[in-house]
């Protein structure tokens, strides 16, 4: 079972070091992207996104000719589909750029070809690719009618690495792999067989689907937990970080941290995926989500709080002359992404409802995105936002932050939304 030209659809977080990692081990790599800015930089031997050393393993399959970038997908013995799958204003989830991969696709498919949806997706999403690719080629035969004789093979494959570690654990991690039949996950082991030395492990398309969003779901559920916990805890005067460190002590039991909220591109929108699907019987799930997604204003709540006791302790200010200094804006720590971050939103409401001065201190970027610096929020040092502020803010544990001397706290008046200034 060889793959000569493996083509993978769909060049992110995901299916960029994806395809990167098959070049590497010198296979002829095809990438699509509808995004020709991405094709352009890819094709010059850089990336469009940020991942530890994929800049140097990208630039190697370009220049050794094992990786190229192109906009209309070509001929391939295997298609990976790794396209964003976000979800409707109703959390439902939008499969429009898995169906127009597909229908990009489909012209050029012929007998024998793989076809592996790698997105995270709702179950069902494998069997509704295999019918839209079906329907745009009546000449060829499918799974879902043919079974085993099916002229394509089709499988769910979900990546499941952690930003930060991809290019680790793309190749360390076990990998779910499943088929719409057991040929199907046959050819697609043997695909991952090429770079993955986690072991591959079979199953049927809807189990793997499913297990994706168990996978993410069991997270968001867990930090739930000790999100809710940070809250009954505030109401009763305990310190939750005490009470999790001690309860962890337990052999049985390890609490994750309470945060800000949850953020980044998966753990706050899979869930989501299983909701909508059994409405009725997700109930702790949907409950999750609640709890992780109302934990931002709750911190802002913490903030408003914490404005009105320093004005009352100082009666000659006024709420303008306060200025509050929010630590960390990336989605967690030690990473510079900021997207769908609960740090970013609170920093950015507290600008809006503050008419005082706002500090941002984020260690891992330059400048402030443009749509978020103004007269009122600005990008400081950490030296700079503890010295030019009354109010200290900690939303992300950077290791920048944790390793400050406690002596600095001393006499401070924080908001620590991650237990590391005043645990
Ligand atoms: N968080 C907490 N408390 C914790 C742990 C995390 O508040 O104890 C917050 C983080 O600050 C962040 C959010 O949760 O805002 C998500 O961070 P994360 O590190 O838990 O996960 P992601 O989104 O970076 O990556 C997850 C991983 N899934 C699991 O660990 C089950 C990764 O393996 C998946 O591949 C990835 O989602 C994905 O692409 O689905």
């Amino acid at each position: 079972m060889s793959f000569e030209i493996i083509s993978v659809i769909g060049l992110g977080y995901i299916g960029l070091p994806t395809a990167a990692v098959f070049a590497s081990r010198k296979k002829k790599v095809i990438g699509v992207d509808v995004n020709k800015m991405a094709v352009d930089t890819i094709n010059r031997g850089e990336i469009h996104i940020i991942e530890p050393d994929l800049d140097m393993i990208v630039h190697a399959a370009v220049t050794e000719g094992y990786l190229k970038a192109v906009t209309v997908p070509e001929p391939a013995d295997a298609f990976l589909i790794a396209v964003p799958t976000p979800f409707k204003g109703d959390h439902e989830p939008d499969l429009r750029y898995i169906e127009s991969a597909s229908k990009a696709i489909a012209p050029i498919l012929k007998k024998g070809d793989l076809l592996i949806l790698e997105s995270t997706s709702p179950v069902g999403a494998t069997e509704q690719m295999a019918a839209w690719m079906a329907e745009a080629r009546p000449d060829l035969t499918f799974p879902q009618t043919h079974g085993e004789e099916s002229d394509i093979r089709v499988a769910y494959c979900p990546e499941r690495v952690l930003p930060g570690h991809i290019l680790r654990e793309l190749v360390q991690n076990d990998r779910v792999i499943g088929g719409m039949t057991a040929k199907c996950s046959e050819k697609a082991a043997a695909l991952y067989k090429t770079f993955v030395e986690g072991e591959c492990v079979i199953t049927n398309a809807r189990t793997a689907e499913m297990c994706k969003l168990t996978e993410n779901s069991f997270r968001d559920v867990n930090i739930a937990f000790a999100n809710e916990l940070s809250i009954i805890c505030d109401k009763l005067d305990i310190n939750v970080w005490e009470l999790i460190r001690l309860a962890n002590r337990h052999p049985r039991v390890n609490i994750l941290q309470p945060g800000p909220g949850v953020g980044g591109h998966c753990i706050a929108v899979d869930p989501w995926f299983i909701v909508s699907k059994t409405p009725e019987q997700a109930r702790l799930i949907q409950t999750a989500r609640e709890v992780n997604d109302s934990k931002p204003e709750w911190v802002l709540d913490k903030v408003k709080l914490s404005v009105a006791d320093f004005l009352q302790a100082n009666p000659e200010k006024t709420a303008k002359e306060v200025t509050i200094a929010c630590f960390g804006l990336a989605f967690k720590p030690d990473i510079d992404d900021l997207r769908e971050s609960p740090a970013l939103e609170i920093t950015q409401k507290i600008s809006s409802f503050h008419p005082g001065c706002v500090l941002a201190v984020e260690p891992n970027i330059e400048t402030l995105p443009i749509d978020l610096a103004s007269e009122k929020l600005t990008l400081k040092n950490i030296d700079q936002a503890f010295s030019e502020s009354n109010i200290l803010v900690l939303l992300v544990d950077h290791k920048e932050f944790k390793d400050l001397p406690s002596t600095v706290f001393q006499n401070r008046r924080i908001v620590d939304a991650r237990g590391i200034w005043t645990c």
